[in-house]
């Protein structure tokens, strides 16, 4: 084994520990058993995430593109100046590169994605790198942590804007969307900016349609996980024996994405010392996706401390850009 490969073997150490104690966590939880959505984002499930984007059925980053395209001008000069950019999650910076470029008329501007995978990061600077008058330093840190850092920076009377783009607040569940609204809030000073993209409510058809498109991306993209438990965890996922499934939960508004065991199974896992025993139609809950409602956006602005400024609204698809301002 060679240096750099034995350095990054004991990087990914901790990180393979981790994996292995959530997933363990979640399959044995007693009832709905379930698994990390972070954990869909590796090599394989990142690409073919990248193809959902594509899917006629999966409107929602067309529609955030279409908004900026027409609106990056007019949501850059609502921000107060001068400005300091974060951005949690960089996806691949198309959506990114407007803003920065409507932002680069009129000052320089230092731009902080903050991101887990230093893959991503090292994407987004390659793709962003021509924008003049922008200087990008990105930070390999869990969304909070990374902001903290950000704001530790910042030049005395410099204010922050941060991305929070794609509708990304929607997967966290339940509450976890408000309390991490608030603890974001906690790290901004008033008068800071938050850029917030929510995917609307809509109906459930175009939903269920948009997480269980026709040609199996998105069956792909939720059975990879699997798969990725087989590869890093030494697992024996039978990928033919569980199906993808896409159910519209109505009192939470959250589309949900599940794997449904087709058979009575037992599945090993030995990285994280578990064996799981399925039974015939048990699922497996990979993620919720909620939907938001103008009067939901409304309530949540108000309990996470932020004031609503302004919001654009791409009509075709229902997805809003929202412009709050820390009280
Ligand atoms: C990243 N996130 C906003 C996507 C969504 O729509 O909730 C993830 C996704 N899952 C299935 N399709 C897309």
């Amino acid at each position: 084994m060679s240096k750099t490969s034995a350095q990054t073997q004991i990087a990914r150490a901790p990180l393979t520990r981790q994996f292995a104690l959530e997933v363990s966590a979640g399959l044995a939880k007693p009832g709905q058993k379930e698994l990390p959505s972070k954990y869909l984002y590796d090599s394989v499930g990142s690409a073919l995430f990248e193809v959902i984007c594509a899917l006629p059925e999966y409107g929602l980053t067309r529609a955030e593109e279409r908004l900026l395209q027409l609106q990056a001008r007019e949501i850059v000069d609502q921000l107060p100046r001068p400005v300091l950019v974060a951005e949690l999650g960089s996806g691949t910076g198309r959506k990114t590169r407007l803003l920065l470029e409507a932002l680069a008329r009129w000052q320089s501007t230092w731009y902080h994605p903050i991101e887990i995978s230093p893959s991503a990061l090292a994407v987004l600077r390659r793709e962003l790198r021509d924008i003049n008058s922008i200087s990008i330093v990105g930070f390999e840190r869990e969304y909070l942590d990374g902001l903290r850092e950000v704001a530790a920076r910042r030049a005395t009377g410099e204010h922050l804007l941060v991305l929070f783009l794609g509708s990304t607040i929607g997967n966290f569940d339940g509450a976890a969307g408000s309390d991490f609204l608030r603890d974001l809030r906690e790290i901004l000073q008033a008068g800071d900016s938050l850029l917030l993209g929510t995917d609307m409510l809509k109906p459930v058809q175009t939903l269920l349609a948009a997480y269980d498109d026709s040609i199996g991306v998105t069956a792909s993209f939720n059975l990879n996980l699997l798969a990725r438990i087989n590869r890093e965890l030494g697992a024996d996922f039978n990928l033919q024996q569980f199906a993808h499934i896409a159910i519209f939960n109505e009192a939470t508004h959250s589309v949900e994405m599940h794997l449904r065991s087709r058979s009575r199974q037992k599945v090993v896992i030995p990285e994280a010392s578990i064996s799981v025993q399925f039974e015939k139609d048990e699922t497996i809950w990979t993620e919720s996706s909620h939907k938001y409602s103008h009067d939901e956006l409304v309530s949540l602005a108000h309990h996470s401390g932020f004031h609503r400024q302004a919001q654009w609204m791409d009509q075709s698809w229902g997805f809003a850009e929202n412009l709050w301002i820390a009280e």
